[in-house]
């Protein structure tokens, strides 16, 4: 029997390098190695590509999660193109030591994501996770809101803009903003790569600082209505027939009492299952598939809510196709929770690549 070879693909250009790379250890620590070999591909900080031997074992030490000794052995991302056309399994020699189905655990160069996926698409190779078109809705809130609105999902009220419309009709949106949502509202740039760039503003001046600060790192930006909330949030895993897991709740250090919860941060903790009545929970978990289906998600993603304090209004926030992934972080918590440990997760996840890839090809054929 061969053993299944997955490509790990971490690192990269963006500010979550080090997550990345922590990311990357434990999903390493966690493969089965009598099903799986593993070719490691680190992205540097540079966008260089550095390629690893091939490896039947996780590495002891993190650090070597850098392919140092490898340093000499780079390749361009295009050169993954020239590897599977053929539909062929690849060799050790190869630009992708033949592997057969890759894992990526990075956000695009950029912040764009849905560009590591189409790079896949073009090799003709199977990955791990959402495809091109989930990955930059996924990527971008104000598409995302839009796909949710058409689908029917309660969402909180917003604006949204791009710079040419700001420079043209700045008064225009202002009072938009003023009186469709009023203070204190959150600015956000569109792009969900960048964390950075997200203001609160109780106040006019806020406001157009807020606008300037965040037209700094995107093009498109969105404002939100304040909501007094709690932070719920579903895992689904799965392709056409996706399942939610239990939801979980992010609470803040200040509501957190005598909760089984798990440590996140010294700010706050995570509790699964979220402490809602089963009714919540059953919306919460079939709004959390209605999104998936919305994006077209395939693999997995977060799918996170707000629930309205004042009215347990529920409201979707956003759809995440790549999700912290740590064995400590929210999304494989929620899923051990329901029943499906990590390693486990790890299975599933690399089976869903291999099926969604499978009925692709069958597609291609046909068309010929
Ligand atoms: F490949 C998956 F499974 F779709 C996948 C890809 C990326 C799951 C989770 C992530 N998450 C990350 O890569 C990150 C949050 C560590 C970004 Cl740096």
């Amino acid at each position: 029997q061969q053993k299944l070879r997955v490509g790990l693909v971490y690192g990269g250009k963006s500010g979550e390098h080090e997550v990345s790379l922590s990311t990357a250890f434990a999903v390493m620590g966690a493969l089965d190695y009598e099903k799986y070999e593993i070719v490691p591909f680190y992205i540097t900080k540079m966008g260089e590509w550095r390629v690893g031997e091939l490896r039947s074992a996780p590495f002891h030490d993190k650090a070597e999660l850098a392919l140092e000794s490898c340093a000499g052995r780079t390749v361009h991302a295009m050169e993954i193109l020239f590897a599977r056309l053929d539909g062929a399994r690849g060799t050790a020699g190869e630009a992708n030591c033949g592997v057969d189905v890759m894992f990526p655990l990075l956000h695009g160069t950029n912040g764009e994501d849905g560009t590591i996926q189409g790079l896949f698409e073009m090799a003709n190779m199977p990955y791990v996770g959402a495809g091109v078109l989930a990955s930059s809705v996924g990527m971008d809130k104000a598409v995302m809101k839009q796909v949710f609105a058409h689908a029917g999902l309660p969402q909180c009220k917003y604006v949204h803009f791009i710079r040419a419309g700001w420079e043209h009709n700045q008064a225009d949106i202002i009072a938009q903003i003023e009186n469709e949502l009023g203070y204190p509202c959150f600015v956000k740039p569109a792009n969900l790569g960048s964390s950075v760039g997200i203001s609160k503003a109780r106040n006019y001046g806020e406001l157009i600082q807020a606008i300037e600060e965040a037209l700094r790192y995107d093009r498109k930006i969105v404002v939100e209505e304040f909501v007094d909330a709690r932070e719920v949030e579903v895992s689904v895993l799965g392709n056409d027939e996706a399942q939610a897991s239990v939801p979980g709740e992010i609470v803040s250090s200040n509501d957190f009492y005598d909760y089984k919860a798990k440590y996140i941060d010294g700010k706050s903790q995570i509790v699964v299952p979220a402490p809602l009545d089963e009714e919540m929970l059953d919306r919460l978990r079939n709004m959390a598939v209605q999104a998936y289906r919305a994006i077209d998600g395939s693999g997995l993603s977060r799918v996170d809510f707000f629930v309205r304090r004042s009215d347990m209004r529920i409201f979707i926030n956003e759809v995440n196709t790549m999700p912290g992934f740590t064995p400590f972080s929210m999304y494989p918590l929620m899923w051990k929770e329901t029943g499906i440990a990590y390693s486990e997760l790890l299975d599933r996840l690399i089976q869903l690549a291999l099926e969604r890839f499978e009925v692709k090809q069958q597609l291609n054929y046909e068309s010929v």
